[in-house]
């Protein structure tokens, strides 16, 4: 019913047809062939049918659907904002397969397609906020995280979620740098995945995501910082014990295990008090940072009895 359409791979421009193209462009005399405005990893956009629009967010100025695929953090394809749409079209996502595994009654592997046909898509409005103090407004799609946990039913003993990125340097040029301890990985406390704003976003702007926003399949936790939204996930493992993710094992003093977007508790390098929207301009106002990225109401309860300066 509910229908995934996957570029099939030959929709996908090659690195072959890319030069093909260019070549062509050049020859038709449209422009130098070094100058050709496209990015390498353009792929067909493609749109997402059957997904149910919700009230999540709706009344917010969008962030452009150009500044959302052109300003992105995705080291396993650079450092620098635009090298992901740059270098992420040789991540092959299809197939993928997803496997779930550790403290579950139900281990699995199965094909995102397949992941997709068991569950009705939603569009959710959620705010993202960078730990590097710059904010957008990002209409995903998806479906909740804790449907997929629910399925693959969590023995008594699991307490946390712990999630892997894909880590194949033939496709994903960043990760020959050593700038993490690869594959990227993340967690969540168990109550915190199972939280109905915890959302698996397989689009966004009704259309299937595109490979720098983590296609085929991401994380997206609104009242953290950014980096908890994982992207390109392969594998998602349920522990007992809580996982240590790459941020944190980079460097413990500056990202904990929570990351709860928090603007009273500064990174030790810069405030966390404000934020810049990205694509409202270079002079707009900056705008304060609000306690869960303004999600307390949802979820402050998750943290009742903990002191969020310790555990941040
Ligand atoms: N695998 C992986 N996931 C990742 C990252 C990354 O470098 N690798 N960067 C994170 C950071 S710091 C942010 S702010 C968000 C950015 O998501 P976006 O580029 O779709 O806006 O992705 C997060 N997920
Ligand atoms: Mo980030």
């Amino acid at each position: 019913m509910y229908k995934y359409p996957l570029p099939a791979p030959s929709e996908i421009t090659s690195p072959e047809a890319f030069r093909q193209r260019r070549a062509l462009v050049a020859a038709l005399g449209l422009g130098a062939a070094g100058a050709w405005p496209l990015p390498a990893s353009a792929t067909l956009r493609q749109k997402l049918s059957g997904v149910q629009s919700t009230s999540y967010g709706r009344g917010e100025t969008l962030t452009s659907y150009d500044d959302i695929t052109t300003y992105n953090n995705f080291y396993e394809f650079g450092t620098g904002k635009e090298d992901p749409s740059q270098n992420a079209g040789s991540l092959r996502t299809r197939p993928w397969t997803l496997v779930v595994d550790g403290a579950v009654r139900r281990p699995r592997q199965i094909g995102v397609e397949d992941l997709l046909r068991q569950y009705p898509l939603q569009e959710r409005i959620y705010r993202l906020r960078c730990v590097e103090a710059w904010s957008m407004v990002i209409p995903w799609v998806g479906f909740p995280l804790r449907q997929l946990i629910d399925w693959a039913q969590p023995t008594g003993s699991a307490r946390f979620v712990q999630f892997f990125s894909q880590d194949d340097p033939e496709q994903m040029p960043g990760l020959r740098r050593h700038v993490l301890d690869w594959p990227y990985t993340e967690g969540l406390r168990l109550d915190e995945a199972r939280h109905p704003l915890a959302l698996l976003a397989v689009g966004l702007y009704g259309e299937v995501l595109p490979n720098q926003d983590g296609a085929p399949i991401r994380l997206v936790v609104p009242w953290k910082y950014g980096f908890k939204s994982i992207k390109s996930i392969v594998r998602i493992r349920f522990t007992e014990t809580q996982p240590v993710s790459s941020w944190t094992r980079a460097n413990p003093d500056e990202y904990g295990f929570f990351s709860n977007v928090n603007p009273a508790v500064d990174h030790p390098r810069w405030s966390q008090a404000t934020e810049r929207r990205i694509g409202a301009g270079l002079f707009s106002a900056r705008r304060k940072t609000l306690m869960f990225n303004g999600y307390g109401e949802e979820v402050a309860s998750l943290y009742q009895g903990m002191d969020l300066k310790r555990d941040f």
